[in-house]
């Protein structure tokens, strides 16, 4: 009992108070940050647990992402770097909403349900975002572990990604990189360099980059990084939270929600820009043409670039492959069979969201030939989904995602770029390879590595953010809100395209399509925020919002 004693004193200095529940949501804990105190202690608790119970250090990042600055909120990292399981957020929700006296009683059960050793050591790394709030709701983490004996490594300020990063290389001993800001960097810049080496006369326009930091963390980070890139990449830093508020006018949200530039950000015509949002660790380009036309391209475009890049790498190795097999010496046979396996067995899928535009599913489906399968909303559902194939690239729509590789398919890369026996071309796409994989956070999505993998492939193909625009168009489309007394009266089927209640609505959203060319719509309740989202997309921009328009009416 003793080791409780101090759990329940410091958790007085931390209260709940009286009848607020909070749910863990798609993106852990998210609400004012008046509200969060005593949440972020239990999730100190919660973390330790989860440590004791997996033997491994276990993240807590303290961010509400792209929401207001007056808001704050935590989510819980798995060892891997993953996000926590659907169990786990269960008990976050039961711990957090326990009143105070009955706060030990609902750990001891979640202690027992998960047979804990608490004799077990723990270790909790933890992280913050810039806002306001962040710094005394983290110092309410580190009490919540430390008043479970737990250990802690306190990063201060850093991305998302970067803590998702660092317990990963911590409970992988250090071979996914070194545990620390330093090491992140280093290894995601000697990846970058190695990439646009092999991207020859360069100029500086075509390395210059405009970065929209939204005021937050990420413009932060990039700051830190820029000498590790060694004028490879010319960044143009804006919005870098000198003087703005975070997220306010400007970050990766407002872009895509808006589509248009964020205030702050002087873009002169065809300049390519991106936009992060408050973690960094969601992307965005854009430019805008010379009739002043704002072009975006979002993760769907993402997804789309990096797919198509990796695809061709992996056709490079089997053809390259297939001539040596004509010289029929044994080794060329032997070489070829590793090889075909390289070319032809890693299988490529793309994970997209409802909110993926149409044109970007048709472009990899029928274009690319590229395996496409749509999940519900959130990247721990897209994640998972990537997990299936050799190679997953998954993004949001709005630019939130990462690229996995299979183990499988990362040793057969290895084994290949360790073979000293092959052909130039060869080993240029295998290098090619492995250094897209040592500079992808595979972990989560993450905005400066995205960007970095961006850029080089844009530098190692020749092409400009225009001739990656055109690689389709996309449908125009509108996203809203809707405020209803309950959103949760809404339910939905098939990775939320169709609603299933209230009865009556999908027939509405049916027979509203269908007044409209190349139209689809769809409505879900948010698992962010108290609304409900209409996304439509048709023909012509006046068809896509008066399509949202009316669907939001028959949402009432
Ligand atoms: P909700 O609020 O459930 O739509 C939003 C984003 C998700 C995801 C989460 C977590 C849209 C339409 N939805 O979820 O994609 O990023 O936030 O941050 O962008
Ligand atoms: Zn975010």
């Amino acid at each position: 009992m003793a080791q409780f004693e101090e759990v329940s004193q410091k958790s007085k200095l931390h209260p709940k108070p009286e009848g607020l529940t909070l749910q863990y949501g798609t993106a852990g804990f998210r609400t004012h940050a008046k509200h969060l105190d005593h949440i972020m202690f239990r999730m100190g608790l919660l973390a330790t647990l989860r440590s004791k119970k997996t033997k491994s250090t276990i993240g807590v990042m303290v961010t509400a992402s792209h929401n207001p600055e007056e808001d704050n909120g935590v989510k819980l990292i798995d060892p891997m770097g993953e996000m926590v399981t659907a169990m786990w957020e269960g008990y976050a929700t039961q711990l957090a909403n326990a009143e105070q006296d009955s706060l030990l009683k609902e750990l001891k059960d979640i202690i027992e349900k998960e047979d804990i050793d608490m004799s077990q050591t723990a270790s909790v790394y933890v992280g913050k975002d810039t806002r306001p709030s962040s710094a005394s709701l983290s110092q309410a983490v580190l009490d919540g572990v430390s008043s479970l004996g737990g250990k802690t490594h306190d990063y201060g300020l850093v991305t998302t990604p970067q803590l998702h990063y660092m317990v990963c290389c911590c409970n992988t001993h250090g071979c996914y990189g070194s545990p620390t800001v330093e090491g992140y960097y280093q290894k995601l810049s000697q990846a970058f360099l190695q990439l646009t080496q092999n991207a020859s006369n360069r100029t500086d326009d075509q390395k210059r980059l405009l970065v929209d930091g939204a005021n937050g963390i990420g413009a932060l980070k990039m700051r830190e990084m820029e000498p590790f890139l060694r004028s490879e990449l010319q960044l143009v830093l804006s919005n870098d939270g000198s003087s703005g508020k975070l997220n306010h006018m400007c970050g990766a949200d407002y872009v895509k929600v808006q589509q248009k530039a964020p205030q702050g950000m002087n873009i002169a015509v065809g300049e390519r820009c991106c936009s992060f949002d408050g973690d960094a660790d969601r992307i965005v380009y854009y430019y805008t043409d010379s009739k002043g036309c704002f072009h975006l391209l979002d993760g769907d475009k993402i997804a789309t670039l990096i797919s198509t890049y990796l695809k061709e790498l992996l056709t490079q190795v089997l053809h390259t492959q297939t001539r040596s097999k004509m010289k029929t010496s044994t080794s060329d046979i032997y070489l070829f069979c590793v090889c075909f396996q390289a070319g032809l067995n890693l299988q490529i899928a793309v994970v997209q969201t409802a909110y993926a535009n149409g044109s970007s599913t048709r472009y990899l489906e029928d274009v690319m030939k590229v395996a496409v399968c749509c999940t519900k909303t959130g990247v721990k559902h897209l994640h998972h989904a990537a997990q299936e194939y050799d190679i997953g690239v998954y993004f949001e729509a709005n630019g939130h995602g990462t690229v996995l590789f299979s183990k499988a398919a990362q040793k057969q890369i290895q084994e290949l770029v360790k073979d000293s026996d092959t052909n130039d071309e060869r080993k240029r796409a295998v290098k090619l390879l492995e250094s897209t994989i040592n500079l992808i956070n595979q972990t989560v999505g993450d905005a400066i590595s995205d960007m970095l993998v961006i850029e080089a492939v844009l530098a190692i193909r020749g092409m400009s953010v225009q001739d990656w625009d055109a690689i389709y168009t996309d449908l125009p489309n509108r996203q809203l809100k809707v405020t209803v007394s309950d959103r949760r009266v809404i339910d939905t089927t098939d990775a939320e395209r169709r609603a299933v209640t209230p009865e009556g609505l999908q027939d509405a959203i049916d027979s509203l399509v269908k007044k409209y060319k190349s139209a689809r719509s769809f409505v879900r309740p948010s698992g962010t925020e108290d609304v409900v989202r209409v996304y439509a997309e048709a023909d012509t921009q006046e068809n896509a919002d008066s399509l949202a328009h009316e669907v939001s009416l028959a949402v009432y």
